[in-house]
């Protein structure tokens, strides 16, 4: 049976069953017949789940870069790998086949070497979504350096205390970067944030925006100059397969951000396999995730998943609103796009603009839609199915996390039937399984609990950069033996997970649990709703009880609020139950987000209770301004 491509339910099933059984066996066998080797491993999987030390592939020597592009060469060379589509549709759109990235790959990785980079050694890259990005990335995998890519979109001080927390060496960025009408002055942030970051020796610049910039003597290279005088053959590193690949930071609920460390040989099968299935990718498809390559999504199914599958993936500068809320439907129709890839909160964003913007372009060419980085809700789900599926495209609501390396529960299209708001089931070789407050493995179906991975997977992160015990404590150890996810999910009748939040946006009201993301779900199918939140707040009788932030549609209809809250109510009463109704209703101009989308509940849960006084960090929200006025205008 061949397990990398899985082609019915069937099969899906057959191969389930085998992965569980035998491990070692599975991914040995996909790991062996899909990917190139130096040297094949002792031993497929070492491990103990207790101190959270995992190894696969134990000593197989690898380079990810040569499965990426070289072994691509002969077969795919003239194939495009990266299109990029830049921020301002007016500028031409770029195609880099296999050879070009093959050849400014190389280039790059000259250069690296030169100002001094070694194996082992972390490279920070704060760069714009431009061509350069990617290549970097791939430039520091093919001389084994430690890659740590920080959004372009973070602040000086993010910046700096990522830099310092992996002793990172070398920065790689650009001029400027442009989002949307705006250009934004990155050389100067990385200026700022280097004031403290006495490791760093050399910074090298793109130039993107030809803005005027401070270049320090000594210590800032145009990487340009640099590439014009660089060599075209590079010999990758031979690595082994537990080297580091990269370091990726996410944010803990409190504390500092941690370094999750993914290594090479593990990453490489798992992120490989996982685009190959969830995607059903075939050779010609043109593949697009709207994702920025400073998140795990970007890293994971813009570079490394599409490019080990030898596929064609979109690189697209820009933004969902630029220059208006058409762009993402002309960039599919533009370049015939078969997949595509994005966020929830980009499906509710323009679900609430006029139907016009997607009707004006013809997205025939899509097979699959995927969904990714929040619970995606009943109402936009549907949307997204009816406008830009036409109905025929299933959507892929793939759920996982920076840790998980790649995605971990998602319906493979075609083959899973789809069901909203539901992730489906596991991919081959994930063991989920739901905990009760007693720490109990729930055996049944139809029940709730704490979503935990039982088994190790190749994908996994292996170590917080610098802190090991950090990595035991925050996963191995409520569980002890389990990776904990921190996400709360119910699996239904027929053993498909869904997933209903963190386990700490789980309220109890009157002693019923109840998850947010359903009651969620529920509000933003009334009609005036465009997003909703909700949190818990103390209350006297029922323990807790529940706060909800709404914000409204744009449709220039005056509503009268009162009764547009007794309707809410009604809404959820006859959706979930009495239970769930909402004791405080604030409408909001917008929510607390994350620069990845994700709704920033820790604050609107601390307003609730009207502790203003710790909000943490808010400088790396993507609208901090919405913190001051929701706070304001509190409901008391
Ligand atoms: C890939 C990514 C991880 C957290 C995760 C969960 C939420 C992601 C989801 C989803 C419901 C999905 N999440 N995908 N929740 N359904 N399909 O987003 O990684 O930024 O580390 O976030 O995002 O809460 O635990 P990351």
């Amino acid at each position: 049976m061949n397990y990398y491509e899985i082609g019915s339910l069937e099969d899906y099933f057959k191969i389930y069953n085998k992965s569980v059984r035998n491990p070692e066996e599975f991914w040995g066998t996909i790991a062996d017949e899909n990917f190139n080797w130096y040297q094949k491993w002792d031993k497929v999987l070492e491990y103990d789940m207790i101190h959270a030390d995992i190894k696969w592939f134990k000593n197989g020597k690898v380079n990810i870069v040569k499965n990426c592009i070289d072994r691509h060469l002969n077969k795919r060379g003239e194939k495009t790998a990266i299109i990029f589509e830049p921020n301002n549709p007016n500028e031409p759109a770029q195609h880099i086949s296999y050879l070009e990235l093959h050849e400014r790959v190389c280039k790059m990785a000259n250069v690296l070497k030169e100002q001094g980079i070694q194996k082992g050694d972390r490279v920070c890259i704060y760069l714009p979504m431009i061509p350069e990005l990617a290549i970097a990335l791939l430039a520091c995998a093919r001389v084994g350096a430690i890659h740590s890519v920080v959004f372009a979109g973070f602040s000086a001080s993010a910046l700096s205390s990522r830099i310092q927390d992996s002793d990172c060496k070398l920065v790689l960025t650009s001029d400027g970067a442009y989002r949307g009408s705006k250009s934004i002055d990155l050389k100067g942030i990385v200026d700022d944030a280097l004031v403290n970051c006495p490791t760093i020796e050399k910074v090298l610049v793109v130039k993107r925006t030809n803005s005027e910039i401070q270049m320090k003597e000594g210590r800032d290279f145009w990487m340009e100059e640099l590439l014009e005088n660089a060599a075209k053959d590079h010999v990758a590193e031979i690595m082994d397969a537990e080297d580091p690949l990269f370091i990726l930071y996410t944010s803990g609920s409190t504390g500092k951000p941690k370094g999750m460390v993914h290594t090479i040989g593990g990453y490489m099968v798992y992120t490989a396999y996982t685009f190959k299935n969830i995607f059903n990718y075939k050779e010609n498809d043109v593949y697009w995730c709207t994702a920025d390559i400073g998140w795990i999504t970007g890293h994971s199914y813009i570079v490394y998943g599409p490019l080990l599958n030898g596929a064609t993936t979109v690189l697209f500068e820009g933004v969902p609103s630029y220059p208006d809320f058409g762009r993402f439907w002309n960039v599919i129709d533009k370049h015939e796009v078969t997949q595509f890839y994005t966020a929830p909160t980009a499906i509710r964003a323009l679900a609430k603009e006029n139907l016009s913007f997607v009707e004006n372009h013809d997205l025939s060419s899509i097979k699959v839609l995927g969904s990714v980085g929040e619970p995606i809700n009943e109402e936009a789900w549907h949307w997204y199915n009816n406008n830009v599926g036409k109905k025929t495209a299933p959507i892929t609501d793939t759920w996982w996390q920076t840790e998980t390396g790649g995605i971990m529960i998602a319906p493979l299209p075609f083959i899973t039937p789809t069901k909203p708001t539901y992730a489906t089931l596991p991919l081959p070789g994930i063991q989920p399984v739901l905990m009760d407050e007693r720490r109990n493995e729930l055996e049944d179906n139809q029940v709730v609990g704490s979503l935990c991975i039982k088994f190790p997977w190749p994908g996994m992160a292996r170590t917080i950069w610098g802190d090991h015990q950090r990595f035991v404590d925050t996963y191995f150890s409520a569980f002890r033996g389990k990776y904990f996810t921190g996400d709360g999910a119910l699996r239904d009748e027929v053993g498909y997970y869904r997933i209903t939040g963190r386990v700490d946006d789980v309220v109890i009201v009157s002693g019923h649990n109840l998850g947010t993301a359903p009651i969620e779900d529920a509000i933003n199918e009334h009609p005036a709703v465009a997003e909703s939140a909700i949190v818990g707040f103390p209350h006297d009788v029922k323990g807790n009880a529940l706060y909800g932030y709404i914000t409204l549609k744009e449709t220039g209809e005056v509503r009268d609020r009162d009764n547009l809250r007794r309707e809410i109510n009604e809404h959820i009463s006859s959706h979930i139950g009495p239970i769930a109704k909402l004791d405080k209703i604030q409408f909001v101009s917008g929510l607390p987000k994350t620069r990845s989308g994700k709704i920033m509940r820790r604050i609107l849960r601390k307003i609730a209770e009207g502790d203003f006084s710790n909000f943490g960090d808010i400088s790396t929200l993507l609208n901090p301004e919405i913190v001051e006025e929701i706070k304001n205008e509190r409901i008391d």
